[in-house]
Formats: structure tokens, sequence, C-alpha cells
């Protein structure tokens, strides 16, 4: 598909109601959010329009207003960012902090100009203050510094909750913001240096398969992480586009109870290798943050019969995707 993906629901002629367009629409989530729209068809009177940086370079602000132009979305989901693994944040804190304050800005700015009704944009549970009680809750965001590890990317999305709450506040505007967990899937970025933990240890362990290898694990393997399937985030992502009307950002992740330590997700990804070979852990690399645990109980709260895709389920679907598409992968 080129790079301006359109998804038509089923409409009646051109008098849809809602067109959203997806900024980071050819990233892990964009993706996701094309794949559940085919499967389920796209809603009456929705037109979807998915756009990768080809589209607009959105750190410029004339090419993101001619995109807002040539669109006219009437609703944003903001997806696009400079977005990376712990050990690419340790390196480059400064260029996540300047390169997503000025996406954000831009896209919200525009949007704002151009009327849009809704924007949903993006944080991370990575971005919640470093001393905190747990579970974390949506409430928190700004209590305290983040993790030294990526205080760049930290503080540049929790100035998107600033930003909703003037455009609110000042405007009217109901721009709000979810706050998924890690995320993995298809379509991820699987480059080891810059990549999340389990594209890494996907991708590490296709090449020890092949090349007779042991597995190499960085850090302890001790910390912990609450993990969503892309596939499911997308889901929820439509929930909130569709139906969620609050200003203040929403957690969209597993449970507490579901939290499994990285050595966990890695045999989880042995197991669906099946992999024999040794696996080592390189306790010179660093852990990060050592926890992050959110509660998602306002989730719960709107809804309550949600399921989430297995974990073990999910990591098997993401290892086939990987090797059917090694070709194509981002590596
Ligand atoms: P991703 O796979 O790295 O995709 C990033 C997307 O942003 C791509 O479509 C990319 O376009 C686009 N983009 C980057 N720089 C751009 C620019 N200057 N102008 C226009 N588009 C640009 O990211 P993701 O994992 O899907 O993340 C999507 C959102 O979820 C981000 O806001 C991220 O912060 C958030 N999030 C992710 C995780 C996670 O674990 N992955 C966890 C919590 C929150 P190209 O394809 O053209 O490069
Ligand atoms: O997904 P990840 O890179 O980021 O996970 P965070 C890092 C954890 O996995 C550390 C261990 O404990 C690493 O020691 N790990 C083990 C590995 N093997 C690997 C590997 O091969 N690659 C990687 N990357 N890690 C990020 C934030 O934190 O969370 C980002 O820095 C983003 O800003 C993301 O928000 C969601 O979960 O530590």
């Amino acid at each position: 598909m080129c790079a301006d993906q359109r998804i038509h629901g089923k409409m009646d002629g051109d008098t849809g109601k809602m067109r959203v367009m997806v900024t980071g629409g050819s990233g892990l989530v964009g993706k996701a959010i094309q794949q559940v729209l085919q499967e389920e068809g796209g809603r009456e009177g929705e037109e979807w329009v998915f756009l990768s940086s080809k589209d607009a370079n959105l750190l410029d602000v004339a090419e993101t207003r001619a995109v807002f132009q040539k669109h006219r979305p009437t609703h944003v989901i903001h997806l696009a960012a400079l977005v990376g693994g712990l050990f690419k944040n340790m390196r480059e804190n400064l260029s996540f902090w300047r390169s997503n304050i000025y996406i954000n800005d831009n896209v919200l700015q525009t949007a704002h100009e151009f009327g849009v009704q809704k924007v949903v944009s993006c944080l991370s549970t990575c971005i919640f203050p470093q001393n905190t009680t747990y579970p974390i809750d949506e409430t928190m965001v700004h209590n305290g510094p983040p993790h030294d590890s990526n205080f760049g990317y930290s503080y540049a999305k929790r100035m998107i909750d600033v930003h909703n709450r003037a455009y609110f506040e000042q405007s009217g505007r109901l721009y709000t913001a979810v706050i998924p967990t890690n995320v993995f899937g298809p379509h991820d970025n699987f480059n080891i240096e810059d990549g999340h933990v389990l594209p890494g240890l996907i991708h590490k362990t296709y090449i020890a398969e092949r090349e007779g290898t042991a597995l190499q694990v960085w850090g302890s393997g001790r910390a912990l992480r609450q993990f969503i399937y892309s596939l499911d985030l997308a889901r929820l992502f439509l929930w909130v586009l569709r139906e969620y009307n609050e200003v203040e950002p929403i957690i969209l992740s597993v449970g507490p109870e579901d939290e499994v330590s990285i050595k966990e997700a890695a045999e989880a990804v042995v197991k669906a290798f099946e992999f024999k070979g040794k696996v080592i852990y390189d306790t010179s690399k660093a852990d990060g943050q050592f926890k992050k645990t959110a509660s998602n109980a306002k989730l719960r709260k709107y809804l309550p019969d949600f399921t989430f895709t297995p974990f073990h389920k999910a990591i098997k679907e993401t290892c086939d995707w990987f090797v059917a598409n090694y070709d194509i992968a981002r590596k």
C-alpha cells in the first residue's frame, strides 16, 4: 500500500461523518490499527487516512499544514514520534526531547487551527515519575522527575498532557491522550540497537538459531514490564477515538497481575522459536527502570469485559510474522 493509506468505511457517497487522519500510520501501532480496521471493516461514515513521514515531515510546520489542508480531517490519531528502546533513549535524550516537542506542537496547533474536533495522542507508561507508589495511575504523570534513561522523551510526552489541558481550558478543544505500556507486534522496529526489548530479543533469537550461537539477553533479566499486543492496543485506540471523552489521559495496558520479568519475556521468545541454544545475560548492560507497574483500573471501569490476547500467543504470532517477513521487516 502506498504511503498515504486510505480505508473507507461503508459510507453513503461523500457524506462521511468522520475523516480520521492517523499520523505515524506506517509504524507498529499505526499498522495494527489498519489491520483491525480491515478485519472489522470500519464504521458507517468513517474515512481513514494513514500517514508516514513521506506524506509530511511533521517536524516542519509548513508540511504539517499542507497535509492537514489536503485531508481536512475531523479527527486525528496522533502516533508520529521519535520512538526507541531503552538504549537508544540513553544515547539520544536531546533528540527525543526536541523532535517530539516540535512534532507534537506542530500537530496539535495545526489541528486546532484547522478546527479538528478530536485528537487522541500518545503518552507512555515509561514517562511516569521514577520515585512513585504502585500501581501508577493517570493522576500521577507529573508527580516527579522521570527515570534518567529517557528524560528527554518523557518530558516531551508529558507536555502533550499540558497541551491538551491548555487547549481545553482556552478553546474548549477535546484533545486527549492514551498511555500505552510497552507495545509489541508485527511491523515493530526489530533493529537490535534502537528497538525495544521484545523485537530485539525476537531478532537476536532468529540470528542465534540461524548461526548456532547463544542468545544474548541484555541486563540482569530482573526488570519488570507489562506488555500489550499491538492489535489489542489498536482495538482500544478505536474505542478511545469513538467513545472516550475525557481530556485526562487513560492508561491502556494489561493489569499489574500480568507484569512479567525480562527473563520471563526472553523465555517466551525462546519457547516460540523452540530455541535450544544457550541463553546468556549480559549484566554489563543497563536494566533501565526496574518497574513501572501501571494500573488499568480506569480502563476496566469503562471496558470491564475487554480481553487481551494471551502473552504467549501474541509472542508466537509476532515471531511467526518476523520470520515470514524477515526481508521487509524494519531491522
Ligand atoms: P514506530 O513504529 O517507530 O513508528 C513511528 C511513526 O512515526 C512512523 O509512522 C514514522 O514514519 C512516524 N514519524 C516519525 N518521525 C516523523 C516525522 N518527523 N514526521 C512524520 N512522521 C514521523 O512507533 P510506534 O511504536 O508505532 O509508536 C507509536 C506511538 O506510540 C508513539 O507516539 C510512541 O511514543 C507511542 N508508544 C509506543 C510504545 C512502544 O512500546 N512502541 C509504548 C508507548 C507509547 P516513517 O514510517 O515514515 O518513519
Ligand atoms: O523495551 P525496552 O528497551 O525499554 O526494555 P524500557 C529495556 C529492558 O529490557 C531493560 C532489557 O531491562 C533491558 O536490560 N533487555 C534485554 C533489552 N535484552 C534487550 C534487548 O535486546 N533490547 C532492549 N532494548 N532491551 C522504554 C523507554 O523503556 O519503554 C522508551 O525508554 C519507551 O521511551 C518504551 O517509552 C515503551 O521498557 O526500559
